[in-house]
């Protein structure tokens, strides 16, 4: 594995849409016990679910710490693989390397990671064991890696349509915590020639009260080239409402790179999801305070879903709009099965399906 010292662009490499063929799909073990209730139990349940749905269609890599190692390998079946790799939590999406293809070969890039804001707004300290699992992965799959360590980005703050369009938030890679020192365009810049992207399609939020700053893989995704689902309420007194209608706007009056109009899926959210007394008693405190309180709204999005080869493994929350949102993407994804998995446990910890998985394109 070697690192490249050019940019993806450069060399002829993109980041492709997530439904295009993957080799596999890379996950990690919940534990820490200031995420996930009751020491992640319930989590660990439900990213096996996860797991498995991904792995009826491609080849699952899930990596466990020391000490879960051996409770990973008896969760899971044996045809997915673990392997033993350090982390400070479990949000594959947003640390494992972005891959890039040429068409023949792949490559991976390195962000950098400061748990979604550092120490201006950041969400756990210390994030080094995330910020070192890109290159751990890229040498596990001895595919070579692009470094851009020195600007700060999530995985779950982008989506691409493959065909050179790219849609991110304002309010998350404009942030104070990410890169104060860039501007806009130089932010932009980095998109375009590491994503080998030429338009980007600025939303200005996500979802409301969405911890990562209001990442776009919980507001808005692409479903086929030219097509998003957008989360959407329709009622006019829940916050989400002008976050939603403004997005609805800004896509409604874009084009994208190839100059087409794009077409947008209203994906109904489910009512708001609010997290129990019992649930937060179950969460231990960071730095002496506790990290939820009683009633606080989840960011509850059926927008946070993976397409895998063979099916899209979507949240459920166990609210009327679960068979809505179902039939949508049934409609829009026509080829493949929808598998839903009941995600509370894992939106408690702040994400969801989309967040705890990262895909390898085919190579
Ligand atoms: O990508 C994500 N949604 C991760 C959120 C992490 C929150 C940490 N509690």
């Amino acid at each position: 594995m070697k690192t490249i010292n050019s940019t993806p662009k450069a060399d002829g490499f993109h980041m492709p849409a997530e439904w295009d063929r993957h080799y596999g799909c890379i996950m990690i073990f919940p534990e820490r016990s200031d995420s996930w209730q009751y020491g992640g139990y319930a989590a660990r349940k439900a990213f096996v679910e996860v797991a498995r749905a991904i792995a009826e269609s491609e080849f699952v890599t899930v990596c466990a710490s020391e000490a879960q190692y051996e409770n990973a390998r008896r969760m899971l079946p044996d045809h997915i693989r673990v392997v033993e790799m350090s982390s400070n939590d479990a949000w594959a999406r947003d640390y494992a390397p972005t891959f890039v293809t040429n068409g023949s070969d792949i490559r991976g890039i390195n962000w950098g990671f400061n748990a979604w804001g550092g120490l201006a707004d950041g969400l756990y300290f210390p994030w080094d064991k995330d910020d070192k699992m890109a290159r751990k992965l890229c040498d596990l799959y001895n595919k070579d890696m692009y470094d851009f360590g020195s600007f700060i980005l999530e995985g779950g703050s982008i989506h691409v349509d493959g065909e050179g369009t790219c849609i991110t938030t304002e309010a998350c890679l404009l942030s104070a915590g990410r890169n104060p020192n860039l501007s806009k365009t130089e932010i932009e810049n980095y998109l375009r020639e590491c994503l080998n992207v030429n338009k980007v399609i600025w939303l200005k939020n996500g979802i409301w009260g969405d911890e990562t700053n209001e990442h776009v893989d919980n507001i808005c995704a692409f479903v086929k080239p030219g097509e998003v689902v957008l989360a959407w309420t329709d009622d006019t007194n829940d916050p989400q409402y002008e976050l939603s209608r403004s997005c609805l706007e800004i896509l409604e009056s874009s084009t994208d790179a190839r100059g087409r109009r794009i077409t947008v899926h209203k994906l109904r959210l489910p009512a708001p999801v609010t997290i129990t007394e019992e649930e937060c008693a179950g969460l231990d405190t960071m730095n002496f305070a506790p990290t939820r309180t009683p009633g606080e709204r989840l960011a509850a999005s059926y927008v946070n879903f993976y397409i895998s080869n063979g099916a899209v493994v979507m949240p459920f929350f166990g609210d009327p709009a679960d068979k809505p949102a179902r039939e949508l993407l049934a409609e829009l994804f026509p080829e493949r099965k929808v598998v839903p998995v009941m995600a509370r446990d894992i939106l408690i910890g702040g994400g969801n399906i989309h967040c705890i998985t990262q895909q390898i394109p085919l190579f």
